[in-house]
């Protein structure tokens, strides 16, 4: 492609704004979609974009998979062929364009598409647009398009066949789609086919805009010096004239266009600019920017890009304790607190914006400043990252493979080449990418998971050299040919067989969980940066009883066993809670107790994580969300509510955090500034029994370092009563509650809670005191809402106001649960004076 500079000049005014429009017309092919089986069913009507399960779930032709043993039930679906339909029309104005095309943003997955009963062409790549042109087909007022899918199972098993090796994990290596269809250690084998994306009708006449890349080339506070690469598609050699205009500012530039598709840039300098930063650390600040294409005294295109002026670089750089592992943000090293995010429902058509903006938020309430879009699900929609460069969310984008060796023929890996050409050019101008990464855990597998057993030396060279040729080869050459952003080429970098995961990259530390070391080996083995930890629980009771459509919480039914998808997740939950807590035999308390475990390893580990800041740069955990009902890694369930843990790591993840822990037989108060400001302050330590009567105390003032981690305070643990009394440190106005034992050798009385509810303008306010530590406090209701603050430990005799946040008139069914009334038999609750 050309590319060719262009001269410009900044204009006072918006000049375009009287000039008429011929804009492309674009109309989404959306409306009078039917679908039904290759030789089943009848003609019925479906949504689009949709899927087949959930089309033939609306004509009642299946039960909901999410609920009761339902999944099982329903596998025949993927195993057969289906077809979909609709009609069309074409106004006089639209076949009179010079060009008409049909874009097919995602077909899932082996499609043949017919125009008027004439075939069109074959997808096999759900993560790719495929476009037809109609001007080279007769085209009618109206028109039939049909689309007919194979089932995966006939086009995976003769490929399977032609392998020339047996490759792992199965045949759903040959399809490009999301690999957590066929089943996931949280999510179901739900495969769904159809068409997932829209299908869009775009007919215009001598020119349009065919790509927009905001490159930056050099930023500091000073100045952003950026280039704006723009493809510009034309009939013909032209002369036109592009208005830039960014806020309020404006660039003329006029340019000769030479026909067909070419590059063209436009440089720009923004003095002083505002510089975009995550929502932790300043202001996640958007410029805009609205592009405008001036030909034959008309406007024939526009566009408009919201984009964040900002520097984002990995820095991996030998050091003296291997090789570093951190984000630096405009400069600044930033440590990356957040999780692993997976796809919001085994259905996306079923993810509305509301979702987005209701987790997102959630993310940002939570303190995260990072989310890892995990290799086995989906690039996402351009809603998710438009909403994180709004929020101030850093991500770090996966391609989508995961826990697998994938083929190398060559037209394999044309396929991915273009699939990562198509992301990488959609994303790229989304201030929030912050890394593309190659793949979940493939490299991990190849190392240690068996993968290379009774293999030749010839068959382990040719497989590792096909990992390379995607992994080390396409992958990053798109991403740097396409976009500035660094490229990492596996998570984790070493996994659990090298004991060089402690010293270089990122980690995995799945011996938590998998391998059923105590939570306690997260704090001896921190490596640079956690990208994936993780430990399962229960989720809320309206989950519960939404997989067994049942109002009474009941563990051991069948439904609840297919909703754990981890062959060992039962066993492992209660081996955890033996080992930590007292384990109660009313399943409600089960459930909650599973969320107290759950959050005490993940957020041992956060903390650790972040203490040892700046060795360790980054901890994300496994997982924020659910695609279905389940018992899972999740902080965040299924229907939106949080576990106790999304509470716990929203504490763990505050800019200022104390963190205090034992070591040899010492307690160590640290003080962990993310802020880029020092804190200079008076930190109160004070030991108290768990009737509130005071032990000892002492106070210190201390100058916090500016993006530091440190111990301020140390004491010796001799002499202090371990299950009976706790420490609560003040700074600012944080504090910590920290315990010197395991919540099971923990001494908790009864004690007398007190609440007072009263209602707000949107909720209730919840008072509540307590004469003694009530230790892991959990508010419920079966009223739909949120809780401020949740699974909380309340100070005796301190008042504590939880806000309710709900449009429900009532809150007479609010319940309260603490480890207390476990540890004792019933715990007695006033009613309201
Ligand atoms: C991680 C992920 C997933 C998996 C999770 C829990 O390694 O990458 O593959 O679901 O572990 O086992």
């Amino acid at each position: 492609m050309r590319r060719i500079f262009v001269g410009f000049l900044i204009l006072a005014l918006f000049g375009c704004s009287t000039l008429d429009k011929d804009l492309p017309l674009e109309i989404e092919l959306n409306t009078n979609w039917q679908f039904k089986g290759i030789n089943t069913l009848d003609w019925k009507s479906a949504s689009v974009p949709g899927n087949i399960f959930t089309d033939l779930l609306s004509h009642k032709v299946i039960e909901d998979p999410f609920i009761k043993t339902n999944e099982e039930k329903v596998q025949w679906v993927s195993k057969k062929d289906w077809e979909y339909k609709t009609n069309f029309s074409l106004s006089e104005e639209i076949l009179n364009k010079k060009n008409i095309e049909l874009n097919f943003e995602g077909l899932d997955t082996y499609a043949k598409i017919y125009i008027n009963g004439n075939y069109q062409l074959n997808t096999d790549n759900a993560f790719k647009r495929y476009t037809i042109s109609l001007k080279d087909i007769p085209m009618y007022k109206s028109n039939e398009l049909k689309i007919v899918f194979e089932n995966i199972g006939s086009i995976e098993n003769p490929a399977k066949l032609n392998s020339k090796y047996k490759l792992p994990e199965g045949k759903r290596i040959y399809t490009r789609k999301a690999q957590f269809q066929y089943g996931w250690d949280w999510g179901p084998k739900l495969n769904t086919l159809g068409i997932w994306k829209p299908i869009t009708l775009k007919a215009w006449d001598d020119l349009k805009f065919e790509n927009i890349y905001i490159r930056q080339k050099e930023i500091d506070k000073d100045k952003a010096l950026l280039s704006v690469e723009i493809i510009i598609e034309s009939k013909d050699d032209r002369n036109i004239q592009l208005f830039t205009k960014i806020n309020k500012e404006i660039i003329s530039s006029n340019i000769s266009l030479k026909k067909g598709k070419h590059t063209y840039k436009v440089p720009i300098e923004i003095i002083n600019p505002k510089l975009w930063w995550t929502h932790n650390l300043g202001n996640p600040y958007l410029y805009n920017f609205n592009f405008q294409l001036i030909s034959d005294g008309k406007i024939k295109d526009e566009k408009s890009i919201k984009k964040g002026i900002r520097t984002i670089k990995l820095i991996a750089k030998k050091d003296t304790i291997g090789e570093s592992f951190y984000f630096e943000l405009n400069g600044k090293p930033v440590f990356m607190k957040g999780a692993n995010y997976i796809p919001q429902n085994n259905f996306q058509n079923k993810v509305t914006n509301q979702h987005y903006e209701k987790l997102l938020s959630d993310v940002v309430e939570s303190n995260m400043n990072m989310l890892r879009v995990w290799g086995g699900g989906i690039y996402e929609n351009d809603i998710f990252y438009d909403i994180c460069d709004e929020k101030g969310i850093l991500v770090w984008q996966d391609f989508m493979f995961a826990c697998a060796m994938y083929p190398g023929s060559i037209e394999f890996l044309a396929n991915v080449k273009e699939e990562a050409e198509q992301q990488i050019k959609r994303l790229r101008n989304h201030t929030s990418i912050a890394l593309w990464c190659g793949n979940n855990e493939n490299a991990e597998g190849w190392r240690r998971w068996g993968w290379q057993a009774k293999r030749t030396k010839k068959e382990k060279e040719e497989i590792w050299n096909d990992y390379l040729a995607v992994f080390d080869t396409i992958l990053p050459k798109s991403v740097a040919k396409l976009s500035e952003t660094n490229y990492w080429e596996t998570s984790p970098k070493y996994g659990r067989g090298n004991p060089k995961y402690q010293m270089e990259g990122d980690a995995h530390d799945w011996w938590v969980w998998h391998d059923g070391y105590p939570f306690e080996h997260f704090e001896k083995n921190v490596p640079r940066f956690m990208s994936e930890f993780g430990f399962q629980s229960f989720p809320s009771f309206e989950t519960i009883n939404y997989i067994n459509q049942n109002d009474t919480i009941n563990l051991k039914t069948d439904a609840i066993k297919l909703h754990q998808k981890h062959a060992k997740g039962f066993q492992l939950i209660e081996e955890y809670m033996n080992r930590n807590y007292k384990i109660s035999k009313n399943e409600e308390d089960y459930v909650y107790v599973s969320q107290l475990l759950q959050a005490k390893g993940i957020v041992m580990g956060i903390e650790a994580h972040r203490r040892a800041k700046p060795t360790n740069m980054g901890s994300l955990y496994w997982q924020l969300n659910d695609c279905w009902p389940s018992i899972s890694w999740s902080s965040i369930d299924y229907f939106g509510q949080w576990k106790a843990l999304q509470y716990k790591a929203k504490n763990a993840f505050k800019n200022l955090l104390i963190s205090s822990t034992i070591e040899k037989n010492k307690v160590k108060i640290f003080v962990i500034n993310d802020t880029f400001n020092p804190i200079q302050g008076n930190l109160k330590v004070t030991l108290i029994d768990f009737y509130g009567k005071e032990i000892w105390k002492d106070s210190k003032e201390i100058q916090v370092l500016e993006n530091s981690s440190k111990p301020y305070f140390n004491f010796s643990l001799e002499s202090i009563k371990s299950e009976s009394s706790v420490l609560i440190t003040e700074f600012k106005n944080q504090q910590s509650v920290f315990f010197f034992t395991k919540p099971k050798d923990l001494n908790l009385p009864k004690g007398i809670i007190k609440k007072v509810v009263s209602k707000t303008k949107n909720g209730f306010s919840i008072i509540l005191t307590s004469d003694v530590l009530q230790k892991d406090m959990f508010l419920f209701s079966k009223g739909k809402g949120h809780f401020s603050d949740n699974f909380f430990d309340l100070i005796p005799n301190q008042n504590k106001v939880i806000k309710f946040i709900t449009k429900e008139n009532s809150l007479n069914d609010l319940r309260i649960k603490t480890l207390n009334s476990i540890h004792n038999t019933l715990l007695p609750i006033e009613k309201n004076p």
